[in-house]
């Protein structure tokens, strides 16, 4: 049995791999749906749809977990998919099984740490909070789950989502550096021209942008820090795992890759995002 890892095409990948270094030992089965790739300007119902079908794979093909490293999948069709399909999965297996996304672990982690401003606030004046800006896909922002979610842990903070629209799909289509970096800072600029100042920390709320990190970093003003997805993510990932024993994540450290794309689209990008060549197997 395995953990399996599903996004909707390789920048989940950056989530498995340290996931992979947390969990040595687990066995994964990692997904990429570049057959239908990029999801992020899809439809919520079809978000949903095929986030099932890759989790449906992935519990054949023997996950007892599924993470769904993919913010638009998390924020979009998680909690529909436990709250209705999750239910007679667990009648067709017998070992348990679960679904998990990665939204919250992330929020954990930027809402966990010290804010500058806090001993200053006063009230909710927009001068005297700590503003969290994202950067994620149209359907992450129309989803609303970060502010949402921030606003059950903390009512302090101010956050903006920017949608950065078309992006994952030009990484995905290996566009380069130089059109990625305008896009990069015109997202920044429009969310700085909405909120009136720049925002004090950030999240790249799309695994996507994390090989483009150094772009937003360059893009925001100096120092603003920026929370690290895939580690917030294997941390509290791995603590439920420690849990929660009862699902069996394997102990023989396979790695088996799965795309419903062709294996021969995979390439450079693959190594920039896991950080090592990956044979692919075509669904
Ligand atoms: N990488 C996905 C995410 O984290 O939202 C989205 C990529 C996409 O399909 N647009």
């Amino acid at each position: 049995m395995a953990i399996g890892v599903f996004d909707s095409g390789v920048g989940g990948l950056s989530i498995h791999r340290a996931l992979v270094d947390r969990m040595p030992e687990a066995d994964f089965i990692y997904l990429g749906d570049q057959k239908h790739a990029p999801y992020g300007e899809r439809s919520g119902e079809e978000i949903v749809e095929l986030t099932r079908q890759g989790c449906e794979t992935l519990f054949a093909a023997g996950a007892s977990l599924v993470v769904l490293a993919c913010n638009t999948a998390s924020a979009v069709a998680l909690r529909r998919l436990q709250s209705t399909w999750l239910a007679g999965v667990r009648k067709t297996y017998s070992r348990p099984v679960n679904v998990l996304g990665i939204i919250v672990p992330t929020i954990e982690a930027a809402t966990g740490l010290p804010w500058e401003h806090e001993a200053e606030r006063r009230g909710p004046k927009i001068e005297n909070l700590d503003i969290l800006g994202i950067f994620c896909t149209t359907a992450t922002a129309r989803s609303r789950v970060y502010e949402i979610e921030i606003d059950k842990r903390r009512q302090d903070l101010a956050v903006f989502s920017e949608p950065c629209v078309g992006l994952a799909g030009m990484i995905e289509a290996g566009e380069s550096e130089e059109t990625l970096k305008a896009v990069v800072e015109s997202r920044v600029q429009a969310l700085k021209t909405r909120i009136g100042r720049y925002p004090d920390r950030a999240i790249l709320g799309c695994t996507h942008y994390e090989i483009i990190g150094d772009l937003f970093k360059a893009a925001l003003p100096p120092g603003t820090p920026l929370i690290h997805q895939p580690s917030s993510v294997a941390d509290s990932l791995g603590r439920y795992i420690e849990r929660h024993p009862e699902y069996d994540i394997g102990t023989a450290g396979l790695r088996r890759f799965l795309t419903t794309g062709t294996a021969a689209q995979q390439s450079a990008l693959v190594e920039r995002f896991w950080g090592a060549p990956i044979g692919f197997e075509n669904l």
